[in-house]
């Protein structure tokens, strides 16, 4: 049972999710600031840093020096490092990262088992239990052919590595593959010491539903998740799917267009008016540099004004070309 639930103010106390912003700045003072959960700076020239919240995502930004991505919250913030697991908590949110080499650990499907039973093990034992949202970024995701692909041994290996962590659901997710070196797996996760709500999306197939074509092991994950306080969608990578089949293979001007009517049904059945605006910010992942500056027009004209990150990232179905993560504030 969990402690301090019949307590009605211990319940009675909101939850307001991280403010997430992208920022020209420092890691330095960006993690000095008081309220900093995590820190995440991109590519491989980011500057690094030892700080358990300050994490190098090993995708490349199209556009210019990449800003920060920062999480924020109104609280004090304890951090730790335990091995390759870091973890950073405050306000009631937890935000924890692993990273491992595939060589080290036994090969992909291993590797993914290693890294999500070690971050089970450190949530589970956490009043943030509630995993909200989690992303996984593994090179050479589309390397080798059908249930051989790394994507496939990488679904085994979450699926295994999770056990009975996701019991109340999956979180929402996103999985990408980077250009850095090709073993390298990185997983991060936000979660709260309050459940949020999962939310799918009429138009797909709930992924952990697709059929036998896609691999042995579905993938495992929610289309978005409502954030406790019920004040931020949190969107899993979405892309031109529709059912479980992909829409306009290798059509990047049909999938953008896809992945619009996606992201307003999925706003919809969230009961959120469509759209995004400055404070929403997104992450677009284009598998295709040549696609970049046709990427950021689309985007110019359908999201003005919304922040959209252009990160150059492997979708984890080879025909599929581009993928839109990110947070719709209410
Ligand atoms: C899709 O709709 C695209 O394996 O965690 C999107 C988000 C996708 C998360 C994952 C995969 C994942 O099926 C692929």
């Amino acid at each position: 049972m969990v402690q301090g639930s019949e307590n009605p103010q211990v319940d009675s106390l909101a939850r307001p999710a991280p403010r997430v912003s992208y920022r020209m700045a420092e890691p330095a003072a960006a993690l000095a600031e008081s309220g900093t959960l995590a820190a995440f700076g991109f590519g491989k020239h980011a500057p690094r840093s030892g700080d358990p919240r300050h994490l190098q995502v090993p995708l490349e930004a199209f556009e210019g020096p990449a800003p920060l991505e920062l999480w924020q919250v109104d609280a004090p913030v304890s951090s730790g490092s335990d091995g390759a697991m870091h973890w950073a908590a405050g306000g009631g949110w937890l935000f924890a990262s692993i990273e491992l080499d595939e060589r080290e650990h036994g090969g992909a499907t291993a590797t993914a088992e290693l890294a999500y039973r070690q971050l089970h093990q450190l949530v589970s034992a956490r009043a943030e239990h509630h995993v909200q949202r989690v992303w996984n970024y593994l090179g050479a995701i589309n390397h080798g052919d059908g249930d051989a692909e790394h994507y496939k041994h990488f679904c085994d290996g979450r699926a295994s590595g999770m056990g009975d962590f996701f019991s109340e659901g999956f979180p929402a997710a996103t999985a990408i593959g980077h250009h850095g070196d090709a073993h390298h797996l990185q997983v991060y996760l936000l979660a709260c010491d309050r459940p949020g709500r999962k939310v799918e999306n009429p138009r797909q197939i709930s992924a952990w539903r697709y059929p036998r074509q896609y691999g042995r092991t579905p993938p495992s994950f929610a289309r978005a998740m409502i954030l406790p306080a019920g004040d931020v969608l949190a969107i899993s990578g979405t892309a031109a799917v529709v059912g479980h089949a992909s829409a306009h293979q290798h059509d990047l001007d049909a999938q953008l267009a896809e992945t619009m009517v996606n992201l307003d049904a999925l706003l919809a059945n969230a009961g959120m008016a469509s759209g995004f605006d400055s404070h929403s910010p997104l992450k677009a992942y284009v598998r295709h540099r040549g696609d970049a500056a046709r990427v950021r027009e689309f985007l110019g004209r359908r999201l003005p004004g919304v922040p959209v990150l252009l990160l150059h990232g492997d979708i984890c179905r080879s025909e599929l070309l581009f993928e839109i993560d990110g947070w719709r504030y209410v």
